[in-house]
């Protein structure tokens, strides 16, 4: 028989008792600890509130199964109402990271042609080729400068420059110039907001921002700057663009790039457009290159792991002759690599979703409309889920039976992650030119875990050694 809601294990009796225990445990940096220890404690099923935040969570693939069977026509997130909060506040429109219902599923259909359609890797490639390229220069330069044949750094700052230049390139058809010695301040600026942005969330995922907003609190005030300073540069970016298109007379036929593509496709209203232009540049930026650090920082932990993705990539760079979709194609152990640092280190903590119809989960009734979490960061390291899940191996994924609801880093569905080609390919084009090119090696011994500021980060820096090969 099946068990009533009522009866899940959990601590849900208490939202504001809840708030108080988490935030001794400091709860809001150690979000996917506690989460891994509730599982620990309640099982693989668990229903919980903290402040006003209330969800029934789950870690088993065949239960995100269920889960995702059940997302309905329109799937819908938790919502994150500090930055509802700030487009109401400044009157601005919400882009297909913030809409539900038919308006998200209108803009979004639109928009998965230019963003997601494996026919636009085509136009992508050649221009995230050029950006890796000239990473690898600067690099190389660096190298040359520091007169010891090798560079020792965080690269953390260089990587998020080199996704900003990448997501810009795609969604502009225009380089900013991030790989040269001198850049734009506005650009630098626009990249410590979206740190910022972050940062400030997590807190008002468990306190309303309207309440802190009405005492004046810091963290909102910091927020709506951080947000002010991603709009105005992204609006910037958007005009330049948007008057280079007005004074064009011939269209040419060179790719113009996802905004452009999308102003001449004139299906999608202007301010529509501009706000998940927007939201796609500010998402482009923290995801990918804290995922690319900490795969460097993998590969400078296994030699032996990073011999073997080297002979891959020179192996595919002959096969295809430098055509570089082609040589995408033939690099499975470097994806499995990706796959391998997202299951450790996942951007998300969790993917939710409210449901839209009742489902049973481990023998419990969960009613239509409660906001269900798959534990992402909790599964990844679950031994019942990963066979020894704390070992880095990317080969595990060349088998199928690994695949299975398992690799869910960029969510799933119609609402997956809507910049998950340019990120992937980015992310595959940048590794590919890193080995080419340098070893990768680490510090002896810091074991660097990670902090939840919205998206999960590296806790303390991570310092690499790059050599030429
Ligand atoms: C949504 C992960 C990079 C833009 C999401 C979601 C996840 C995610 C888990 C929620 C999906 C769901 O609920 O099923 C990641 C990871 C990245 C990455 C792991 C890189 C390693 C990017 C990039 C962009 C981007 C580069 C922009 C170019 C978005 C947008 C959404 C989203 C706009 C909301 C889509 C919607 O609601 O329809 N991402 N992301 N992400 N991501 Fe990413
Ligand atoms: C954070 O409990 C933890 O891709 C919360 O590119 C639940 C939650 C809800 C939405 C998630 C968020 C978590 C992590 C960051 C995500 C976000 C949806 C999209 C966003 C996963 C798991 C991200 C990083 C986007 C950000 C776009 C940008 C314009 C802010």
């Amino acid at each position: 028989i099946v068990r009533p809601f009522s009866e899940i294990p959990g601590l849900w009796k208490n939202g504001v008792v809840n708030l108080y225990n988490f935030w001794k445990l400091n709860g809001f940096r150690n979000l996917h600890r506690i989460m891994l220890q509730n599982f620990n404690t309640f099982g693989p099923i668990y229903r919980e509130k903290i402040g006003y935040y209330e969800s029934v969570n789950i870690i088993k693939p065949e239960d995100a199964a269920i889960l995702f069977k059940a997302e309905g026509h329109y799937p819908k997130r938790l919502k994150v109402e500090a930055w509802t909060s700030y487009r109401d506040y400044r009157n601005r429109k919400y882009g297909v990271l913030l809409k539900n219902g038919e308006d998200w599923r209108n803009n979004r259909v639109i928009l998965n042609k230019e963003v997601i359609s494996m026919k636009m890797l085509e136009n992508f490639v050649p221009l995230l080729d050029d950006v890796g390229q000239d990473f690898v220069a600067r690099v190389h330069k660096k190298i040359q400068r520091s007169g010891q044949n090798k560079w020792t750094t965080d690269l953390s700052q260089e990587l998020f420059k080199y996704a900003l230049e990448s997501v810009s390139s795609v969604l502009y058809g225009e380089r900013l110039g991030l790989m040269l010695d001198y850049i734009d301040p506005e650009a630098q600026r626009f990249i410590d907001c979206i740190t910022l942005m972050f940062k400030t969330t997590s807190p008002m995922l468990y306190i309303p921002p309207a309440l802190l907003r009405q005492v004046g609190a810091k963290v909102w005030r910091d927020h709506v700057q951080a947000w002010d300073g991603i709009f105005n540069q992204a609006d910037r970016c958007i005009q330049n663009i948007y008057r280079q298109l007005r004074q064009e007379t011939e269209t040419s036929k060179e790719y113009p790039g996802v905004l452009g593509s999308l102003l001449l496709l004139d299906k999608l209203s202007i301010e529509d457009i501009k706000a998940s232009v927007t939201e796609l540049m500010a998402g482009g930026v923290d995801t990918t290159s804290i995922t690319l650090l900490w795969t460097l920082y993998e590969l400078a932990r296994h030699p032996n792991l990073q011999e073997e993705l080297r002979a891959e990539v020179a192996a595919a760079r002959t096969a295809s002759q430098g055509d570089m979709l082609d040589m995408l194609k033939r690099i499975p152990l470097v994806k499995g690599a990706l796959k391998e640092t997202l299951r450790l280190h996942p951007v998300a903590v969790s993917l939710q979703r409210y449901i839209a119809e009742d489902i049973i989960i481990q023998n419990y009734h969960i009613p239509a409309g409660t906001l269900v979490q798959l534990g992402l960061y909790a599964m990844g390291r679950d031994p019942k889920v990963f066979f020894r899940p704390e070992q880095y191996l990317p080969s595990r994924w060349l088998r199928t039976e690994t695949q299975y609801f398992r690799s869910l880093g960029f969510g799933f569905g119609p609402r997956q992650c809507l910049g998950r080609r340019i990120a992937e390919t980015e992310m595959q084009i940048f590794l590919i030119h890193m080995l080419e090119n340098f070893r990768i090696e680490k510090q002896r011994n810091v074991e660097v875990q990670s902090t939840f500021e919205l998206i999960l980060l590296p806790d303390k820096p991570i310092i690499l050694t790059l050599k030429p090969l």
